[in-house]
Formats: structure tokens, C-alpha cells, sequence
């Protein structure tokens, strides 16, 4: 039996700032990305966008992404606090910290969601519920902060199921339901299909998911192409998909002996060359930046030595790597060193690409 859980944190930044200020409790609080007063045309205006906000401002129509001065219109009274991103990504960690252990398998995908397959904890999916309820718990008990966990079979079924029974919910799905469960939902239910495939879908007459499941599939395919295919299978509730361990990281290398000790430094650099290649390969494999590069050499005779640079952000490109590495190499390499035995490229101070806005740069202007 494969179970698999899906958990996501409740108006996940602002009952953080409920939390920190008990006073905002049961009060429609608002975070907002730059929220300031302009001076325009004699006018003063809050700018910026809504990131979330807690339930009761929901209930004006607030929502995340929305204008913060189209908030301000629909709820005067609400209290509008700014992002405080580097808190919320401090509870973030401590929360994945105690969920992933109630998991074989983790994934995160978002600052306040995970994927946690726990089919070897549990024997049915009564079991599944009550496991399901003790990371509730312990989410409440230790962190202040209640969390919605859907249950299913595989993790497109438990990701609608998570969002069910919003806030503090937790709605099982077994395999014999699935079916039940899925063909009364809305089409927008199903991740990634956002109002523009919505609206289509809704000209060709099908508004809730079990009408997407009868739905001619040759029909589906010519209209969407692959993305029908998709359509059709997580219609019928049929998900493959693996739950992919992000493992952390310290540092990430390689290495390699010469099948001969030298000191000819094109032969040298052109390892040096193929193993940052092959470090590449696996940052990119594992979505990974680095800030640090080492190398390391072992001398004909055994000595280590090993050199290190830190840049000032985060890289990800081949050039970088490369170039620095076959920098620091410099000094070990000519005439008056000793013969190498062994060389290897070593990158640490790593962090994962789409976290804290990590993007992909380059140290060199090309
Ligand atoms: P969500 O889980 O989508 O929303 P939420 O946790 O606030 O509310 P819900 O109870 O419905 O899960 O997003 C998690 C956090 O990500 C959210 O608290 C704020 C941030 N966020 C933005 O900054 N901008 C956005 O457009 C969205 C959707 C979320
Ligand atoms: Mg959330």
C-alpha cells in the first residue's frame, strides 16, 4: 500500500505574525510585499501585493496577489504588516525539520509545503489518519501553527486532498475512493490548471473533474497535446510520480589519480577541467549553487594540500568553476613543484535553486 501525505502550512506568513503578536488574533491580518505610502499627484497610495493573509480577511474577498490597495478598499480595518521573510524562513525550517521525520521519504516544495510518502509506517488508512493527526499535533504543540494533511495514494490526489478542508484539515482519500472523491471538484482543483484551462475546458462543457475523466481522450489530446494526456490520467486519479529526497548537501566533489605522476600543466588542467565538468553535472542534477571552490592535490610523495575560494553570492555556471578552479591550481603546478598524484575540484557553501530567490548567474560577463 502506498500512502502518501501531503502537508501545507494554514495562511502560512501571517498566522506567523498571529503567532508572534497575540493581539491579531481573530483580526483580518494582510501581509504584503512593499507595503509604503507614495506621494502621487498629492495623493497618498499603499502600493505592493498581497502574499497572503489570514482567514477572517478572507472573508472580505482578500486574497494572495491581490493589489494591496484593492485590500485596503475591501477592508480598511485590516492590519496590513510587511514581509518578514527571513522569519518566516527560520519557523519554515524548524517545521520541515520536525515533519521529515515522520517520513520515509521528503520532499519540499515550498516554503510551506511538503510531500512525505509514510507507506512503511503505517498498515491501512485508519492508521494513515492517525498518524496524519500526531504531525498535526506536534505542528500545533511545538510551533504554534496549524497545518491542512491530505492522504492518498499517490501525491496529485493528496495535494487536492490537502487543500480540502482548509484551515486545520485533515481528509483521507483511499485508493477505493478516489474516484468519489475526485469527479464532484471543480477542474480548477487540479494543480497547474490555472483560469486559462479552465476556460477552455469550460467550452468544451466540462466543469468538474469526473467529466474530464468520460471525456472523449482523442478529443483531449488534439485540444492540449501532452498536457491532455496529463489532464486525462490525473482526471482518473492516476499519478506515478516519485517523491524526489532533496538530500542536504554540505559539499560536492570529485577527484582523480593520474594513471601517471606529473607536472605538465596542459595535462593537468585539462583534469582539472573534466572533473569541474562532472561536479557541474551533479549541482545541476541536484539544483544546487555554490559559493565555495576548493581543489585538492596530492603530491608524489603523499602531501595534501588543498586551496578554497568564496565568492561573494551564489554561482551555478561551468565557467566559474573551471576558471577559479584551474586559478587556485596555479601555485601547485610548474617546473619547481613536485610531481602530482592526484587532483580534484570540491564546490561547499551550496544552497538550492528557487530558495530565498536563488537564481542561476555567472561570476564572468561573457
Ligand atoms: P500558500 O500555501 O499558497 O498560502 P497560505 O499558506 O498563506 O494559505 P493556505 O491556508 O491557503 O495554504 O502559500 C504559502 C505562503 O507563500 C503564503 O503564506 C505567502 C506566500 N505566498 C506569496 O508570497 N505570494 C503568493 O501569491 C502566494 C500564493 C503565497
Ligand atoms: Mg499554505
Amino acid at each position: 500500500m502506498r500512502v502518501i501525505l501531503h502537508l501545507d502550512m494554514d495562511s502560512f506568513f501571517s498566522a506567523i505574525e498571529v503567532r508572534e503578536d497575540p493581539n491579531l488574533k481573530g483580526l483580518p491580518v494582510i501581509v504584503g510585499k512593499e507595503i509604503e505610502a507614495e506621494e502621487k499627484e498629492g495623493e497618498r497610495r499603499i502600493r505592493g501585493v498581497v502574499s497572503t493573509c489570514s482567514y477572517e480577511a478572507r472573508e472580505y474577498g482578500i486574497h494572495s496577489g491581490m493589489a494591496i490597495s484593492r485590500a485596503y478598499e475591501l477592508c480598511p480595518d485590516a492590519k496590513f504588516l510587511p514581509v518578514n521573510r527571513a522569519l518566516y524562513e527560520k519557523v519554515s525550517k524548524e517545521i520541515m525539520e520536525i515533519v521529515k521525520r515522520y517520513a520515509d521519504k521528503f520532499e519540499q516544495v515550498s516554503i510551506d509545503e511538503a510531500f512525505l510518502d509514510v507507506s512503511t509506517k503505517v498498515k491501512d488508512w485508519n492508521e494513515a489518519r492517525g498518524y496524519a493527526y500526531k504531525i498535526k499535533k506536534e505542528t500545533v504543540n511545538k510551533e504554534g501553527l496549524t497545518c491542512s494533511i491530505g492522504a492518498a495514494p499517490n501525491k496529485m490526489v493528496a495535494k487536492i486532498a490537502s487543500d480540502f478542508a482548509k484551515p486545520d484539515g485533515l481528509t483521507v482519500v483511499e485508493e477505493a475512493k478516489v474516484k468519489m472523491f475526485l469527479d464532484p471538484l471543480p477542474v480548477g482543483k487540479i494543480p497547474g490548471v490555472g483560469p486559462k484551462t479552465e476556460k477552455i475546458l469550460s467550452g468544451m462543457g466540462i466543469e468538474r473533474i469526473g467529466q474530464l475523466a468520460e471525456y472523449d481522450t482523442q478529443e483531449l489530446f488534439k485540444k492540449f497535446g501532452r498536457y491532455g494526456r496529463r489532464l486525462y490520467l490525473v482526471s482518473k486519479g492516476i499519478d506515478e510520480s516519485e517523491i524526489k529526497e532533496k538530500r542536504e548537501r554540505k559539499s560536492l566533489g570529485r577527484e582523480r589519480t593520474f594513471a601517471k605522476d606529473t607536472k605538465d600543466p596542459k595535462l593537468i588542467n585539462t583534469h582539472i577541467d573534466d572533473l569541474a565538468s562532472k561536479v557541474y553535472e551533479a549541482l545541476k542534477e541536484g539544483g544546487f549553487l555554490f559559493r565555495t571552490i576548493s581543489v585538492k592535490v596530492k603530491f608524489e610523495d603523499f602531501a595534501v594540500h588543498t586551496r578554497s575560494k568564496t565568492i561573494k553570492a551564489f554561482y551555478s555556471d561551468l565557467y566559474t568553476l573551471k576558471k577559479v578552479s584551474k586559478d587556485l591550481m596555479e601555485e601547485f603546478v610548474g617546473e619547481k613543484n613536485k610531481k602530482i598524484r592526484l587532483v580534484g575540484v570540491r564546490v561547499s557553501n551550496l544552497a538550492v535553486i528557487g530558495e530565498r530567490g536563488m537564481v542561476q548567474r555567472s561570476l564572468y560577463e561573457f
